[in-house]
Parts: structure tokens; sequence; C-alpha cells
């Protein structure tokens, strides 16, 4: 219409002209105001979104002061973070595997959804799971700064080069298992090739903590805080290390506990009698020692006291990350999770590692603090890691994702009595699954046999109620997953599969009689 005016010749036409080019510049200027408007309130809108710190540890059990898991462990530092946030009590991993269970968690589905089972493959390799919106990476499109420290997937420390969308947009410490490490192993050699990364005990030798590579985890991230740009919210990463083995610390930390038997988990030497022989083929042979080799190379001490010391070096560097937080005046405006990805067994069951269904292996800290979370608080009920995405996105007002499995805890972290009506489910390859509500756990193996534990009055889970309980065991199996996927291809390492009643552990098959490796 105006281009139309334009072409018209004559006084009224001109007219006609200048007045409708004086309303295109003011409906221009309207449109520029508008925007510049809309711009700054959506800005300011992304300034005031909380910021998140991702605080992760590896293989940590429930050996954690808050939550009671072992009587003498010491950590002030996570003890002060739960005691101003919410403590998830019966919190539990989606696999006891470092791989499955981060990329559940990151992801948010269970493993028994995607088919990622064994420490392979990474799920980006697998074309049906390539483009899934990673934590992070929702948080990245709705306006945030990301930053990794550590170790928060199982193999990934930095971006890979072929990858249109990062997985973090910053990239800082990559870290690493053992470092520095000793010239040789300080314990005898192994079972199953003498793994280098079954070791433990006081290294390095000069109590110098700051050469450790979980040292630099937070060092780093303390120095993204420092020089933390303005204007954009964060979601900052620290992904320790420890206590995963190798269990290296310097002498500070050993000394924190006695040199002594009152440090060992109580283990009753027939506490497997009680339990179906198919829970051994969850773990049929690993590096990780049986208890039986532990005991006869009189390293059952060592390891409880490097386990603990480990955990006391970690909940150190958690506070000097907190510290910063605290320093560069962000403590109010964020939010602070921290979990492990799974436990660890020392003893326990006659064996130590993870790749069990038992507490020692599914139990661990889940803690949130900051805006939106009710400080002091202990929620008895079950959650799951699988939760954290969804609770994330909830307390910082994302956009909600339907696909994602978990639930958000939001609910509770207001209130820890509000009603929540499922269990947590771990999964450790198809068909063995672990169940637990706030009084039961149920464990179902892929043969079909069952475990059934009241968790309330017996913590360590020594006596199996399966024959005694069928209207129990009824109403827990409704909860197993529908869902229930096979190792998705080029799965590997801890992989085991059961067709037609052949149970085959990492590509070899587990024949009738074979003595438990290891054990005998
Ligand atoms: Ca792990
Ligand atoms: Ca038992």
């Amino acid at each position: 219409m105006f281009l139309f005016s334009r072409e018209v010749v004559g006084t009224t036409s001109r007219l006609l002209y200048f007045k409708s080019d004086y309303i295109v510049l003011l409906m221009k200027q309207i449109f520029l105001l508008l925007s510049t408007v809309l711009c700054l309130s959506l800005s300011s809108l992304s300034a005031h979104k909380p910021n998140v710190l991702f605080l992760a540890m590896d293989d940590q059990n429930d050996w954690i002061g808050c939550m009671g898991g072992h009587p003498l462990v010491k950590t002030p530092n996570i003890d002060a973070l739960a005691a101003r946030g919410t403590l998830f009590t019966n919190a539990h991993t989606q696999s006891p595997l470092c791989n499955p269970a981060r990329t559940s968690l990151m992801v948010g589905l269970r493993p028994s959804t995607t088919g990622i089972h064994g420490l392979a493959p990474w799920f980006r390799d697998v074309r049906q799971w390539a483009d899934l919106v990673s934590l992070p990476q929702h948080f990245a499109n709705n306006g945030y700064q990301t930053y990794s420290n550590g170790k928060i997937y199982h193999s990934l420390r930095h971006q890979p080069a072929d990858m249109d969308d990062p997985e973090f947009q910053h990239w800082g410490a990559i870290g690493g298992f053992g470092i520095p490490k000793p010239p040789k192993k300080l314990i005898p050699p192994t079972p199953f090739g003498d793994h280098a990364l079954m070791d433990w005990g006081v290294w390095p030798l000069d109590n110098d903590d700051t050469t450790k590579s979980d040292w630099e985890v937070a060092s780093k991230a303390i120095e993204m805080l420092d020089n933390m740009p303005k204007g954009k919210p964060f979601f900052l990463t620290a992904g320790f290390y420890l206590p995963h083995v190798p269990c290296y610390a310097t002498q500070k930390w050993f000394d924190l506990y006695p040199d002594d038997a009152s440090i060992l988990p109580k283990m009753p030497k027939n506490d497997r009698d009680d339990v179906p022989f198919s829970s051994w083929w969850t773990h049929w042979s690993l590096p990780e020692p049986r208890q039986k080799w532990i005991e006869e190379n009189d390293q059952d001490i060592n390891l409880v006291r490097s386990y603990l010391a480990s955990t006391s070096f970690i909940d150190n560097q958690i506070g000097r990350v907190l510290e910063a937080l605290d320093r560069n005046g962000f403590t109010d405006n964020t939010i602070i999770v921290l979990w492990s990805d799974h436990g660890y067994h020392l003893g326990e069951k006659l064996i130590t590692g993870k790749n069990t269904l038992w507490a020692r292996s599914t139990r661990v800290p889940l803690i949130f603090a900051g805006p939106g979370v009710k400080g002091g608080q202990k929620c008895n009920l079950p959650a799951e890691l699988l939760d954290m995405y969804p609770t994330l996105a909830d307390l910082c007002d994302l956009p909600e994702l339907k696909h994602l499995e978990g639930i958000s805890l939001v609910p509770q972290l207001t209130n820890a009595n509000a009603s929540r009506k499922r269990p947590a489910i771990t999964s450790h390859n198809q068909g063995n699954f672990s169940i637990v509500s706030e009084k039961w756990r149920y464990i179902h193996y892929v043969d079909g046999a069952e475990e059934l534990y009241d968790i309330e009055n017996d913590y360590d889970e020594w006596t199996n109620l399966a024959s005694q309980k069928p209207d129990v065991l009824k109403k827990m199996r409704k909860w197993l997953p529908k869902i229930d996927n096979g190792p998705v291809e080029g799965s590997s390492h801890r992989v085991l599969t059961y067709y037609h009643g052949v149970p085959v552990w990492e590509g070899k098959i587990i024949g009738e009689n074979d003595p438990v490796p290891h054990d005998d």
C-alpha cells in the first residue's frame, strides 16, 4: 500500500506518501522499542535464573557422616551442605556401574530403556540415542553457560571434535584415576590380571595434596567461579574420581581413622547362604578382589582405611569449591546438587566392588541445597539419580521434557513428607532389578530368583525374607519395569546375557557347575 502511494504523482498523493512514510518510521520505532524491552526482560529473566553447581563423586557408597553408613567416617563439608539443604537418605542409582549410571542420569532414561548396560558403548555412538538432549544441553538451550570439570560422563573428558551440539560449552580440568601414580602398585598382585586400578594406600608420601588430580578438578572449578562472566546463569560441574580405586590419599587423611579392625564393616561369613546363586552372575569375574583374597593378603583394614581416607579428601575438595562459591557471592542464587554414581562393597556379601543389587552398591548420597530447597531436611522416601534431570529443570523453570523417565523431587525439596508413590529402581543388565520402597528391598534376578529385605529393621540386608512374605513379593513385582531392553549394539565390559536358561558373562558361557571365579 505504501509503495503504491509513492508512485502516484500530485500534491495529495505526495502528502499521502509522506504520511505513509511517517507511519512506517513510527511502526519501525515501536517495533524496535518492543524488541529492546523484550530482549532486556528476557536477559534479566535469565540473569536472575539460579545457577547450578553439579558435584559428583565416583563409587561413593553411603559412608557419609550424615547418612550414617559408617560410624567413623568424617565428611564435615558434605554434612554441612546437607544441614542447609535436603538430604535424600533413600536415594539409589539406576545401575551399579559407571557408564550405565551416568548415561541414565545425564539423559534421564533408565538403562533398561536405553540398553546401555556395560562400560561401552558411549551413548552418542548409538544411532537411536545420538541426538538425546542431555541435562547440560537442556540448560545451554535455555540461556545457561555450561562448564565441565573432571568425571561427569563415564569416559568423556573433552569435546568430541565431530559434534555440532557440544556436551558442555567450556571444558576445564580433565582429571584422572590415581594421579599421581606410585612407581609400582602398593599392594600385592591381585587376581584377574593384577589390574592397575586395583590398588590403595598412602600416596604421595610427601603429604602434598596439590599434585592430586582431584585437587586440580576442584582448583579449576574454583578458577572458573572466580572468573565467571556476569549476565548469564551457569551450570558448572566438578566430578571427582575418588574414592574410586585406586584409593590413594596422603597421610593426613589416613590419620583421621584408626589403623585397626574397629573400622571394618560388619560382614557375617554366612551372609550369602540365603541368597540365590544367580546373584554371583552379576559380578561373575572381575578385577575387584573377593573378600577371601583381601583377608588372605591382610588387606581388609588397609582397603577400608584407604577408602575412608579418600572420601575425607574428596569432602575437603567439595569444601574448597563451596568456599569459592560463597566468596564470589553466588551461594544465595545457586542450586547445589551432590551425588555419587553408585556405591561400593568393602567386604559385605563377601566381595569388594560394585555390580550388585544390594544397598552397598545402590544407595548413594543425594543432596540438594539453594533457592527453592528447604534446609535441614532429611527425606526418607525413595529417590532416584534419574530424578535429578527433571528436578533441576523444574527448579530453574526450564521447559518440561516429556520423555524423561525421572520424577521432579521439587515437592520433597519443600516438604520432605510430600507424597511420592514410586519406589527406586536399579537394574544391572537385562532382567536383574532391585526395587526399594520405604520399607522393603525386593530383588529379581534374570533366572526368576528373588530376595526380599526389611530395610527398616535389617539395614545390612542380612536376612532374605523372600520365602516368608509372598504378599509383599506380589506387590513389589508390580514395579518391575515393563521396558527391559537387552544390551544395545556395541555393548561390552561387565555385560551379562541370558538366553534359553544359559547365563553368558562377557561373551563366555557360565557352566552349571562352574565354581565362582577367584572365590575358591
Ligand atoms: Ca563409578
Ligand atoms: Ca544373608
